[in-house]
């Protein structure tokens, strides 16, 4: 639990700095509900990896990371290893 405060603190702290990153990942062979768990759970074990959140009905996964740690070929290689290729999705303004 001291250590889940103390990430948080750090990830308010870090906020401002160039470590932290987002990347959003296509996955488009991602075909039932239980596909972004399995994609989250690999996603998720990469050190450096502060947040993930897939969304299904996109194909889409939207990753929080630590670019000192980790970068987005190793996010690739992670889904690709659950069975999930995946792509850098391009960047959308707004919505
Ligand atoms: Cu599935």
């Amino acid at each position: 639990m001291k250590t889940l405060l103390f990430c948080i603190w750090l990830l308010t702290f870090q906020a401002a700095s160039a470590a932290e990153q987002s990347t959003t990942l296509y996955l488009p062979t991602m075909n039932c509900a239980m596909c972004p768990m399995t994609v989250k759970k690999a996603l998720m074990k990469v050190d450096g990896t502060l947040d993930a959140k897939v969304n299904f009905n996109d194909k889409k996964a939207t990753i929080l990371f630590d670019d000192e740690k980790t970068n987005v070929s190793a996010l690739i290689k992670a889904t690709l290893e659950a069975g999930y290729p995946s792509t850098e999705a391009v960047k959308e303004s707004g919505l």
